[in-house]
């Protein structure tokens, strides 16, 4: 069937799958309790550590966990005040529709194939899947690299009962070179693979709660309305990779967000004309506050 599943793949252009167990992950307990203990966590993450340990709470009769990348990049432009994974529809969206045809590609083998996808929004740690199904590994930034993609990636994966033969992790890390920890505006990388990401501009731009003076200056200094790209965009494992194939990711892109347009428009019409795109999820006033602040003079 794992053979079958890599060829569905393929067709959906899909080039990085792998199996993840399904636990119960004792190891990734010990960094989330330690994430907890130092305040290293945002509110955007699933509170119940039992949850994103253990895959049976959210599929009772789960028995293996497929694992897909979805590489994003496109190419670097000059003139942008987004970050990449913004430019294009949202990847929920995309990384969804691909996974439900893959499910019901398996479903026509395996009649009875039950599954839950998730991307993003689920209770487990995409990243700590994708190092343990092999598709890639951790970087200092916190990022999952993939060799051929580098870190531009997004994580879906698809809960099932089929029991399927795990895949070995790579035996890897980033070469840690240290750039990122240097870039990083906010000081958020420290450099043992975790992160403090109530000090990550990608977390300050999407944050609801007013911005304290020091934040403010944050995103003055680093004009970017949405996500945070500096600590991809230096590592060195970003340099030589390939662009994205899914036509999803090289179509209908959008690189600036204006504030005269946004200013102008109500929130109904920026919900219309924006709710495909995963900068508009935190709503108007947060993409017009953002822009006021690295507007300000
Ligand atoms: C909340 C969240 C955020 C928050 C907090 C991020 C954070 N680091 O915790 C904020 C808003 C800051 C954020 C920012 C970004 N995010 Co985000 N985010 C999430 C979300 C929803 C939960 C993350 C989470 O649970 N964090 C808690 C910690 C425990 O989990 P983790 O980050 O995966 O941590 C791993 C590493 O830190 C590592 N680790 C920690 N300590 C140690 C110690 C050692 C020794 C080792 C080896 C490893 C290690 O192991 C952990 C578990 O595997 C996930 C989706 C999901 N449900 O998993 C997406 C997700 C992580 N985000 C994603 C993306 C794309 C981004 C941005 C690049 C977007 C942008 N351009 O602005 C930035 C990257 C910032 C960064 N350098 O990490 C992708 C990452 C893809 C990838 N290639 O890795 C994910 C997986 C969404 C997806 N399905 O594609 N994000
Ligand atoms: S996304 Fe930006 S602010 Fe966040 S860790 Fe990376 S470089 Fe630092």
């Amino acid at each position: 069937m794992k053979q079958n599943i890599k060829k569905y793949c393929k067709d959906l252009n899909i080039d990085y799958v792998g199996i993840a167990g399904i636990g119960p992950y004792y190891e990734l307990e010990k960094i989330l309790k330690n994430k907890i203990d130092k305040g290293y966590y945002t509110g955007m993450e699933e509170k119940d550590i039992q949850k994103r340990i253990n895959p049976r709470i959210t599929m009772e009769n789960v028995e293996s966990i497929i694992v897909c990348l979805f590489p994003y990049f496109s190419g670097n432009v000059e003139n942008t005040n987004i970050s990449k994974y913004t430019h294009n529809v949202d990847y929920h969206i995309v990384v969804k529709e691909k996974l439900e045809k893959l499910s019901k590609m398996i479903k026509k083998d395996i009649d009875e194939f039950e599954y839950k996808i998730f991307v993003d929004n689920g209770p487990l740690v995409d990243r700590y899947l994708a190092q343990i199904s092999g598709v890639g590994y951790f970087g200092i930034n916190n990022n999952i690299i993939n060799d051929k993609y580098g870190s531009y990636v997004f994580i879906g994966y698809i809960m099932n009962n089929i029991k399927l033969k795990e895949d070995d992790k790579l035996d890897k890390k980033c070469i840690q070179c240290g750039e990122c920890i240097k870039k990083c505006p906010g000081g958020a990388i420290l450099g043992n693979f975790d992160m403090n990401p109530n000090k990550c501009l990608s977390f300050i731009t999407q944050k609801k709660e007013e911005l304290t003076d020091e934040e403010k200056k944050l995103l003055k200094n680093n004009p970017t309305v949405f996500g945070c790209d500096i600590c991809q965009d230096v590592c060195p494992h970003n340099k030589k990779i390939n662009t994205t194939k899914m036509n999803e990711f090289t179509e209908n892109l959008i690189y600036n967000i204006d504030y005269e347009k946004i200013n102008t428009i109500s929130n109904k019409e920026f919900k219309r004309r924006y709710k495909d795109r995963a900068f508009s999820w935190r709503g108007r006033k947060i993409i017009l506050r953002n822009l006021e602040i690295i507007n300000k003079k």
